[in-house]
């Protein structure tokens, strides 16, 4: 470890020395721990940062979006408006592809949820599903099931690793969690959880904002930071070890979330994609997921908190939004791509800025929370790297299958937990009158059928049906067709096996 001699002077250099104003003050122990936190600082690239940070903050917005275009159509594949036979060929390659142990699925989890409000891994949430199951459980139990797919469908015994991205708040009960709960009988090693980097929170005028008299204020450095944190925890080479060449990386909070998509999967490999994205139509201009587009001719994501409104609000002569094309970060990216990025293009990643209220002590010592935003936090974005690709495709799926994520608490209007938890059982009413069954209430009385619910509503039903049971609604005939269940029902392995024996 540097001594307090080699801090001061890496402070001093940087112009933070205010950083060590409080430290006559702290005890032995909180020396120690702060100067352990400061050595991890990169104190030669701190200047850097704070006049960076600072100079982002106080530019105009970009307005970079002017430019911006649509993806050319034969770029995109889509479960609306693709072939049935094209379709099923990609779900056939993707299969194969993961039977063979080549493909890998990456969590992105270092965010701090802080719209949510937990103190806890959003993962660990519980929505209030039937089964109380958390959305760490449902991830875990979709990879169980597509490895089994394809072994049925390959004779393989293959696995999925599941690599899991962290950060300084949310790696020790992440970690703690799994093992308390035997990994959701998942094989634990291959569950790999690594930590992405932590950067410093800035002032406007580019000062490290002390948090407490001995702690800066530390965060994430975004989604993008995934780049850096493959390196650092050798990752990649896990990887190669392992002989996975296409990697499914997804975001925390998607409820419905297809673990490994063997569609999006085939979709990209049988295009000779080194890089691509699922899409939503997005519900509306000012809806909080980044664009999909093109801008300058270079593929990439204008985030929402980036886009003008009048370009987010453009219409076409159907009424559609032009830049329609909502991120909903999932995304694929070829093992080959990601070393590419890893050696020549992650310093080139601009980070974002995100200005927040930032807890901070005052010069006399005094603990403040601010009312109105202090800081500058730099995030970066894991899409960033598109316009490094050489071949992009993006991917079209349907909101109501694919995406309902948890954002917000439940004093929020959307995306919130009962929007999560109704949008699933929704989903599972519609598969199993799909496989032939009618849904009744406790009284015995048939339902309403699911299609005739808009996803914002309840669902017809409390219907869940266990990923251990079924992936996207496959196989569910079997036990299902001809049947009334009564409702509430959760359709796991023990019930599925009754059914199937009846
Ligand atoms: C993300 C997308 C947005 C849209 C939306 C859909 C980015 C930058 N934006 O926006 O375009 O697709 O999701 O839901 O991807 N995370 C980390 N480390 C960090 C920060 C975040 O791992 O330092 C994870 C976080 O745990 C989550 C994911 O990245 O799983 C997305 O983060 P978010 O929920 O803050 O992103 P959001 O909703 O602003």
């Amino acid at each position: 470890m540097s001594s307090l001699e080699a801090v001061t002077r890496g402070l001093e250099l940087a112009g933070q020395r205010h950083v060590l104003q409080f430290w006559p003050e702290l005890d032995e122990e909180e020396r120690a721990r702060f100067l352990q936190d400061l050595d991890l600082l990169d104190l030669d690239g701190l200047r850097a940062h704070c006049e960076r940070a600072a100079a982002a903050a106080a530019a105009p917005p970009a307005g970079g979006d002017r430019s911006i275009e649509p993806v050319p159509p034969e770029l995109i594949g889509s479960v609306r408006t693709s072939d049935p036979e094209s379709l099923s060929a990609w779900r056939e390659e993707g299969l194969m592809q993961i039977s063979q142990n080549r493909v890998g699925v990456l969590l992105l989890a270092g965010g701090q949820g802080t719209r949510l409000g937990v103190q806890y891994p959003k993962g660990m949430y519980n929505v209030g599903l039937p089964s109380n199951k958390t959305l760490y459980q449902i991830q875990a139990e979709r990879i169980h099931k597509i490895q089994e797919l394809a072994d049925v469908k390959h004779g393989s015994r293959c696995s999925v690793p599941w690599y899991i991205m962290t950060s300084e708040f949310t790696l020790a009960p992440t970690q703690k969690f799994f093992e308390e709960n035997s990994y959701f009988g998942l094989e634990p090693s291959n569950v790999i959880l690594f930590e992405q980097r932590m950067i410093p929170a800035v002032t406007f005028d580019g000062k490290v904002i002390l948090q407490g008299k001995g702690k800066i204020a530390m965060a994430p450095d975004g989604n993008g930071g995934l780049y850096q944190a493959l390196v650092d925890n050798k990752v990649l080479e896990d990887m190669r070890r392992r002989g996975v060449e296409y990697l499914h990386v997804y975001c925390v909070d998607n409820i419905l979330v297809k673990m490994a998509d063997p569609v999006f999967i085939g979709f990209c490999v049988s295009k000779g994609a080194d890089c691509g994205a699922k899409v939503v139509e997005k519900a509306f201009p000012t809806e909080p997921v980044g664009v999909v587009c093109r801008v300058q001719g270079v593929s990439q994501v204008v985030e929402y908190s980036e886009i003008h409104p009048d370009t987010a609000g453009l219409r076409g002569p159907g009424g559609d939004l032009v830049h329609g094309a909502g991120n909903i970060c999932i995304h694929f990216f070829t093992r080959a791509f990601l070393q590419e990025v890893a050696e020549k293009f992650e310093s080139q990643l601009k980070p974002h800025v995100a200005i927040k209220k930032v807890p901070f002590v005052d010069s006399e010592g005094n603990q403040v929370k601010p009312t109105k935003p202090n800081g500058i936090k730099m995030e970066k974005f894991v899409f960033d790297v598109f316009p490094f690709s050489r071949n992009f495709v993006a991917f079209e799926v349907l909101r109501e299958e694919e995406f309902s994520p948890l954002k917000n608490a439940d004093s929020a209007a959307t995306d919130n937990p009962t929007t999560a938890r109704n949008s699933l059982l929704t989903q599972h009413c519609r598969w199993a009158a799909a496989a032939g069954a009618t849904l009744l209430d406790q009284h015995g009385k048939p339902l309403p059928p699911a299609a005739s619910v808009s996803p914002a509503d309840a669902p017809p039903a409390q219907c869940e049906i266990s990923p251990l049971v079924s992936y996207f609604g496959e196989g569910l005939d079997l036990m299902l067709k001809g049947k009334n269940l009564r409702t509430p029902l959760i359709l796991d392995l023990i019930k599925a096996q009754d059914l199937q024996a009846q």
